[in-house]
Order: C-alpha cells, then sequence, then structure tokens
C-alpha cells in the first residue's frame, strides 16, 4: 500500500476500519493524503462512517461510546477521570517503547535509504521528535546506555502498575477498562523483549496475574496479537 493508495476502498458507512499496519508507515511514510487524516502521521488511524480519528486513547473512547455494551469505561466521573490520566501516562512514554521496537524491521529498512530519500521521509513527519527518532534509527540507532535508560522508564511503569492492581487486579475501580487496555502494547513488548524477567511472579506478581488474565480474554485472542520480532 503506497502512501497515495491508503484507501483502495472507500469506508462504507457503519464499518470499522483500522490501518494498523507497521510496514506500511514504516516502508511508505505518511504521505500527504495520510496526513489529512491522521494530523501527527502516526498510527493508528479509525475511520468509522466515513470519518477518521486518531489518538489511540480518543479512538477507544469514541468506540465504547458508540458500542456501549459491554461497557470498557468505569461508572463514576471520578474513575474515568483515572482512567484518562493513566492512558495520557501510557502514551508519554510511548518513544521507551519506539527504542526498542524501531531497531527491528525498520532500522534494516531506514539505514538503507539514501540521504535524499530520508529527508524526502522527513518531510511529512510533523513533530521534531519524531523526525529525531526516525533520524536516529536510520543513521545512529540508538545506543545500549539509550536502551537501558528506556528500559528502566518502562520497568517504572510496571511498577506503577503493581501499586494500582492492588485493590482489584485492574488498573482503575473494579473492572477491565481502557486503562488496562492502553497497557497491553507496552506489557506486551516488555515480556517479549524488553525486561522479560520483570513480567514475572517474583518481581511484579499482580502484574503477573493482569498480564496472564488479560492474555486469556478472548479479544485478546481475536486481536491476533503475534510477536512483534515477526512483523
Ligand atoms: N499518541 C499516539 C501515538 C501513536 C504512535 O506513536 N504510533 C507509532 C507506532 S510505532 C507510529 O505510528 N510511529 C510512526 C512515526 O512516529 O512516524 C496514539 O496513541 O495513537
Amino acid at each position: 500500500m503506497g502512501s497515495s493508495g491508503v484507501f483502495p476502498n472507500p469506508p462504507k458507512s457503519g464499518t470499522t476500519y483500522w490501518r494498523l499496519s507497521q510496514r506500511w508507515i514504516f516502508s511508505s511514510g505518511a504521505g500527504p493524503e495520510y496526513l489529512k487524516i491522521n494530523p501527527l502521521g502516526v498510527i493508528p488511524t479509525l475511520i468509522h462512517d466515513g470519518q477518521p480519528l486518531h489518538e489511540s486513547g480518543t479512538i477507544c473512547e469514541y468506540l465504547d461510546e458508540t458500542y456501549p455494551d459491554p461497557p470498557l469505561r468505569p461508572d463514576t466521573p471520578y474513575e474515568r477521570a483515572l482512567m484518562r490520566n493513566w492512558i495520557r501516562h501510557i502514551d508519554g512514554l510511548i518513544h521507551n517503547l519506539i527504542i526498542f521496537n524501531w531497531r527491528h524491521h525498520l532500522q534494516k529498512v531506514a539505514a538503507q535509504w539514501s540521504d535524499e530519500e530520508l529527508a524526502e521521509k522527513l518531510k511529512n513527519i510533523p513533530s521534531k521528535e519524531r523526525q529525531e527518532s526516525w533520524l536516529r534509527v536510520a543513521r545512529k540507532p540508538y545506543t545500549e546506555e539509550e536502551r537501558d535508560a528506556a528500559r528502566a522508564k518502562l520497568v517504572q511503569l510496571l511498577d506503577k502498575m503493581e501499586d494500582a492492581l492492588k485493590p482489584s487486579g485492574w488498573l482503575v475501580g473494579e473492572a477491565y477498562s481502557i486503562a488496562d487496555i492502553a497497557a497491553v502494547p507496552f506489557v506486551k513488548r516488555i515480556d517479549e523483549e524488553i525486561a522479560p524477567h520483570e513480567v514475572a511472579a517474583n518481581k511484579h506478581p499482580r502484574v503477573a496475574e493482569w498480564w496472564a488474565k488479560i492474555q486469556a480474554r478472548p479479544a485478546f485472542a481475536r486481536a491476533n496479537f503475534g510477536p512483534f520480532l515477526e512483523s
């Protein structure tokens, strides 16, 4: 799929389209057409009833409001606020994940780009911070020290989760919510590669239990969340 063919089939009303292909954003970059529907030039973008929406936390809340049964947000305004703070906190950690994630498929591809190709891709990346990430991956991969610092930040997320999971086994209130959903891709990558020994009963017992419950959910199987390293 090239950047000029983001939507080969126009979205039909009532249909949910996910464009979640990392391969795509990495090989084609976010072209001007994609930037029209996702001004940040990142994935994911949801198109629902022909209307584009970006920001994964916002998308999850939108889907929950649109399809409220079963609810994925707590009942009280306060707990919903806590849920949003979790989403915001986790989103703020994404750079630490990127340091690990992009060194696989993207780094191999990006290292081959000519300076002209790289400059062309950088033009379509709206944020300076992300431009820097692309530049780093293409020309100056993150060092072991930088990876250690990123790993430490991600382990701090597990510490924070361990504490929050104490009352009920879920991050907010009494039930699984979008706060838990926001943490899933992070814990998945920590467990898979970044610090697997930290997602264990002897280090973060409540996180380990939470992670087992998450993986046992039918939705987790439906998401077909394969190993990142093979994606
Ligand atoms: N806050 C955004 C972050 C999305 C994000 O960072 N996506 C990454 C996934 S690797 C991406 O598309 N990166 C491509 C880029 O930054 O150029 C969200 O939650 O939707």
